[in-house]
């Protein structure tokens, strides 16, 4: 089993170098065979240029993007390279690159996926998982949101929908592509709603999902959040409508393109 490591970057030059050796010091540690796909979304504060000192090392892959394209389509790269590269039993895992999701987590993730799990969820709100440094209003509006989300979307226990920091069996997400398309990802307009917008969509497919507590080190990140809360909640809003709509939601559209 292989794990591809896919990392969204975005003006982290202070953040992606610590990084990356911590996600080589846990890999190793732990034996595991792994390779990390970088995908920088045209980075301006240096990135790029720290990259560079990686990019001839064997277990670093990185795709760049000349402009900006935003998270969505960062995803969307960074999950087609490593689905492509995958067989169905190893794992994707992607995780910020802001330092405030550390790779400790790694084996416990795996761990989660080899026990059965098709999408192993770092989440906060097990015992065991919490968050560090976070302002009190983006702690409350995170909780807010995460309820709000367990209402509209429904999924068995689950607690997490807005953290990233996930495992995925290779199977499922080269499955979702072959049947989603392009489509996997489709509100790429949106910045971070495709993170939620993966995880519905591996659902509705059937997708087991299992939490695994961490604790999320927002007093280690260096740099500002690049969440923009007004793009962020349409794109929210919009995607209640498409999940739910009743002629063709995505609830519903799923047997049809299964029927295909
Ligand atoms: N590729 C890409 N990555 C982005 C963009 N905006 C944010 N990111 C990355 O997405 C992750 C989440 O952003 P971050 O600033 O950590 O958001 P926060 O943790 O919610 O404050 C980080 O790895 C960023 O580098 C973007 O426009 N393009
Ligand atoms: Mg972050």
């Amino acid at each position: 089993m292989k794990i591809y490591i896919v990392l969204p970057i975005y003006n982290e030059v202070e953040n992606i170098g610590p990084l990356l050796d911590a996600i080589r010091a846990v890999c190793r540690e732990n034996e595991l065979s792994y390779t990390v796909i970088c995908v920088d979304d045209g980075s301006t504060d240096g990135t790029s240029e720290k990259l560079k000192d990686y990019a001839s090392a064997e277990d670093i892959s990185i795709i760049s993007h000349r402009r900006n394209r935003g998270l969505g389509e960062t995803i969307r790269d960074g999950f087609e390279a490593a689905s492509d590269l995958a067989e169905d039993e190893d794992v994707i895992i992607r995780l910020d690159a802001d330092g405030t999701h550390e790779p400790k987590y790694i084996p416990a993730l795996l761990e989660a996926i080899k026990g059965g799990a098709d999408v192993a969820i770092a989440s906060r709100f097990p015992s065991g998982g919490g968050e560090i440094g976070l302002g009190s209003d983006r702690k409350w509006i995170s909780r807010i949101a995460n309820h709000a989300f367990r209402i509209c979307f429904p999924m068995g226990g689950i607690r997490e929908f807005t953290c990233g920091y996930r495992a995925y069996r290779a199977k499922c997400v080269k499955e979702a592509l072959n049947l989603y398309g392009n489509r996997f990802i489709q509100l790429k307009e949106f910045g971070f709603v495709c993170t939620l917008e993966k995880l519905l969509k591996l659902r509705l497919l059937g997708a087991k999902l299992i939490e695994v507590p961490f604790v999320l080190r927002y007093d280690m990140k260096r740099g500002e959040s690049k969440l923009v809360f007004s793009v962020t909640t349409l794109g929210y809003a919009i995607m209640v409508v498409m999940y739910h709509w009743p002629w063709g939601g995505w609830k519903r559209s799923v047997s049809k393109l299964r029927s295909r």
